[in-house]
């Protein structure tokens, strides 16, 4: 194990990557954690303590009744590493939603969960 975790730190750091071995979780998002908004999103920004991996994470979005809604494919920015951004696929309307996430971080680690919001015109 403790070879393998060298071998990791070693890769990780060749990637040019923070050398932290911290798992990602969530930051905070918009429309934000069990936040009240009065418009639909046009998309799910979400933030997470660790760079995270576009190709290996996203977002699945329902309504509370657990209907599914159109996202798109999650994407990254080079500017903001950390936040994953998903596109919705159309005006939600009131209600309350909710997120369900899976990311997978620079540490090859991945993690998942769930948060709601809703929106109140
Ligand atoms: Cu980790």
């Amino acid at each position: 194990m403790k070879n393998l975790r060298l071998a990791l730190t070693a890769l990780i750091s060749l990637a040019g990557a923070p050398g932290a071995f911290a798992h990602a979780t969530l930051d905070h998002a918009v429309p934000g954690v069990g936040a009240t908004v009065q418009a639909s999103p046009s998309e799910l920004q979400i933030s997470f303590s660790e760079n995270v991996v576009a190709a290996f994470s996203g977002a699945t979005l329902a309504t509370a009744a657990g209907a599914v809604i159109p996202t798109g494919k999650a994407t990254v920015q080079a500017s903001s590493p950390d936040t994953l951004h998903v596109p919705v696929g159309r005006k939600l309307a009131p209600g309350t939603y909710v997120v369900n996430w899976h990311v997978v971080s620079d540490d090859t680690h991945r993690t998942s969960g769930s948060y709601k919001f809703t929106i109140a015109p």
